[in-house]
């Protein structure tokens, strides 16, 4: 009541939803304030080692619930709401999804900041404030439309703005020589200003910041020009400084706008180095021998690779330590985590752009690559510099102490493929930390019925230690506790059935299977695949209408990239078959689709807990590790997947016998791929497969022309291996349809599923970084 009407400026009779809302969530910031400043505190005076997470990407999505769950004021919040006449939910759902990343990596990131404050651990996450995070999707005629999101329209209770900690970032330029020491004078500069988000940890003992920059110009504008009635001109300098934080870049194969990526990329790394040397001088003095004694670096993929270079110029340019120290004091900073083996995702900038909009950086690059490549002795294949591009993942591995994969196939590919030769030279610098997913979000407060299940059933200690849900295992045979568990995913699937109902219309049927794909739309994701599948399996029930066929509700969700014509072909495809099989009256019992639009953190929260079946069906070899399905499977869903990413830790860990595995091998797919001809023959051989195709061109979903370039890549080219691995796909799918019909069976393995899920928590993981990389 308090924020209400003091910081609001509202009085009870006319609070709107959100002016509530915003009480509510400074009253939760208050109590967040005290382990805030207490945790820096401790920090400082013991003069800890601090981890720095710095990410182009984080997807923290909504802020307040999870505050809540953290702080253990759930019961006492919804008491009080209720005193006061207000909904939870809606003062929830009124807060915007923060999207600042695109998927997995991003998402990583927020889960990583939640598990390190968990943990007690002194760190920050540097990003960037965009004003407009991942685009809005809605469908228009079954197709993407792209609509900027705007998340900062609106006051955002949960940042400190911090006007002393801002620092000058330059671009472009010239390197003079002065005294024999370089200078970098650059052509253009802005300033990067501090915007800090605590983020609490479980049981609210600590909370570390989220530090994002936010882009200002150097002069606010032009004086004269303004006099002069020229207003858009004098404007000029601050619209071209905002435009670094202005969006966030799509993950997006297109050269467009290369320049503003590159220059994203360093404004964060630049700021976030400058802050974390001022940091270190004013704890530990000017001497900075000791750097990585108190700071350890993680790259989040190549994005902040610019940070090798940048450290190096800090210490060399601006601190006078000599190249050799300085390399070494950075290489015993950073690290570096590779998140795809995907060609295309690999970074790499022209040598021309780099030398234009990085000078200094360039030169320095070229030193790191000199010394690097003489002191191994000059083999061939490890430069840094090839073809006239800077490699940034070449960049990253050679400046870092250690370079990880994200699971344990994924390690051993990373070893074996992109960086074969690297790793060669350098044989103990890759090592594996298998992603997680925090419990505390992905569990607690995305299931209740499930978390009250476990509370009473292993006690409530499972949340901040996640292999407590072994536990579990003995009453996978206790008939009374397997009623409740499907009693509590039946209360889950009926949430979402409501929602499906109201927001599209979908008449779902809580007692069938609901089986789920939500990620990026991708190729290599397959969703193509499991659309192909899905009219197959209507093909054969309109064979038999009168067969036993078990129910299935199909859901979708994903965006993709603005520029990826191929993804967007397979979005409009899913939405034209959705249309006619959920209006066709001889299959409607036995099978539906849903595609909500603009998937993003809050979807996932309603869906993952709602769902029988997680689709993780990538091409083995291409998804690094795969986060989602860790989140469905601490859920109770069970997966059917290839063996790929971190879907061989969960297959392992659940046990065969509870996971539905298909598909091609990572090394039989490499040798599948070279096969000329290997799609055709494949699609010759699959009736279904071929009948799904037939169907597609013969109209029966919308216009045919929409897909002929892909029936045709489908044919002639499928990169991906959807005809190779269909029918297995089919197959295993009347496996699983055959599974859930038997529902002690099916409790059974989700049961099962869900005590063997502590493995994926993200506090094991950060453990681990702690341990093998980070030494704090
Ligand atoms: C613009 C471009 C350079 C780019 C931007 C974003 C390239 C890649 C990305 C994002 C990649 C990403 O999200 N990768 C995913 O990381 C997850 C966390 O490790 C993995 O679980 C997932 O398999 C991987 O695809």
């Amino acid at each position: 009541m308090y924020h209400l009407t003091h910081t609001q400026g509202r009085g009870p009779e006319f609070a709107t939803v959100f002016d509530w809302r915003l009480a509510v969530s400074y009253t939760i910031r208050d109590l967040i304030v005290t382990p805030w400043m207490a945790g820096h505190r401790t920090s400082r005076d013991n003069k800890l080692k601090r981890v720095y997470y710095l990410s182009m990407e984080f997807l923290i999505g909504r802020i307040l619930g999870d505050a809540i769950i953290n702080l253990g004021l759930d019961h006492q919040m919804d008491e009080a709401l209720e005193s006061l006449g207000l909904n939870r939910t809606q003062i929830l759902e009124d807060e915007p999804d923060a999207a600042l990343g695109n998927g997995g990596l991003g998402r990583l990131a927020a889960c990583f900041m939640e598990s390190l404050s968990s943990l007690g651990v002194p760190a920050f996450g540097y990003g960037i404030r965009y004003e407009h995070g991942l685009f809005r999707q809605r469908f228009a005629a079954g197709q993407q439309v792209e609509t900027p999101e705007d998340w900062l329209n609106q006051p955002h209770p949960w940042e400190f703005v911090r006007v002393d900690y801002s620092y000058t970032i330059g671009f472009k330029g010239e390197v003079e020589t002065v005294d024999g020491h370089s200078v970098w004078l650059p052509g253009e500069s802005v300033v990067a200003r501090a915007y800090d988000t605590p983020v609490i940890g479980w049981q609210a003992n600590w909370a570390n910041t989220l530090r994002l920059w936010g882009a200002q110009p150097t002069n606010l504008f032009d004086l004269h020009r303004f006099n002069a009635g020229d207003y858009a001109a004098a404007a000029e300098p601050e619209a071209l400084a905002r435009t670094l934080s202005r969006v966030l870049y799509p993950d997006d194969t297109t050269d467009q706008g290369k320049e503003l990526r590159l220059k994203q990329e360093y404004f964060l790394t630049s700021a976030a180095l400058q802050d974390i040397i001022r940091r270190f001088v004013a704890e530990h003095g000017e001497d900075l021998a000791h750097l990585p004694d108190k700071v350890a670096i993680q790259l989040n993929d190549t994005h902040p690779a610019i940070a090798g270079p940048e450290l190096i110029r800090l210490l060399m340019d601006e601190h006078d330590l000599p190249f050799a120290q300085s390399l070494d004091l950075a290489r015993r900073t950073l690290n570096y985590t590779n998140h795809t083996l995907l060609p295309e995702a690999l970074e790499r900038w022209s040598i021309w752009l780099m030398g234009h909009v990085l000078p200094r950086h360039l030169q320095i690059i070229r030193m790191i690559d000199e010394d690097h490549r003489k002191s191994t002795g000059r083999p061939a294949n490890v430069s840094i510099i090839d073809h006239d591009e800077v490699r940034m993942g070449e960049l990253a591995f050679i400046m870092a102490g250690k370079v990880n994969g994200v699971s344990a196939l994924h390690t051993d590919l990373v070893r074996s493929t992109v960086f074969a030769d690297l790793h060669k030279l350098h044989p103990d610098r890759i090592v594996n930390l298998t992603n997680g997913v925090t419990p505390r979000r992905w569990l607690r407060m995305s299931n209740p019925p499930l978390a009250r299940l476990l509370d009473k059933t292993i006690g409530t200690g499972w949340t901040g230690d996640l292999d407590l849900l072994k536990g579990l295992a003995p009453y996978a045979d206790d008939g009374g506790f397997l009623d409740e568990l499907r009693a509590a995913k039946r209360q889950n699937k009926v949430a979402l059935s409501n929602g499906l109902l109201a927001d599209l219309g979908i008449n779902a049927d809580p007692e069938a299977i609901f089986d789920v794909q939500v990620k990026r739309m991708h190729e290599y994701k397959r969703q193509l695949l499991n659309i192909l599948e899905t009219i197959a399996l209507w093909h054969r029930i309109h064979e038999s209408p009168n067969g036993d066929w078990t129910p299935r509700l199909k859901i979708f969700g994903g965006k993709a990239a603005p520029g990826y014509w191929t993804a967007k072909t397979i979005i409009h495809l899913i939405n034209d078959v959705a249309k006619t099989i959920n209006d066709d009256p001889v299959t409607s019992q036995f099978l539906k689709i849903a595609y909500p639009p603009n998937y993003n953190v809050s979807m996932a929260e309603k869906l993952i807990p709602a769902a029988d079946l997680s689709e993780q069906i990538s091409t083995a070899g291409k998804e690094a590790s795969g986060t989602g399905n860790m989140k469905f499977t601490m859920n109770g869903a069970l997966t059917i997947g290839t063996l790929d990413g971190a879907n061989v830790e969960i297959r392992e860990l659940v046990g065969p016998d509870n996971f539905f595995l298909f598909g091609l091998t990572a090394a039989e797919a490499e040798t599948e791929k070279a096969k000329p001809g290997h799609a055709r023959a494949a699609i010759e051989k699959s009736d279904d497969m071929k009948i799904a195709l037939q169907l597609i061109a013969e109209g029966r979903f919308g216009r045919p022309e929409h897909y002929y370039a892909l029936l045709d890549r489908t044919w002639n080219d499928d990169p991906f291996l959807v005809a190779s691995d269909f029918d297995s796909y089919y197959r295993c799918q009347r496996s699983v349809d055959s599974a859930y019909a038997d529902h002690g069976h099916w409790d059974r393995m989700s049961a099962l599923n869900i005590a063997s899920s502590g493995f994926f928590s993200s506090d094991r993981t950060i453990r681990g970084y702690m341990e093998t990389i980070w030494h704090v």
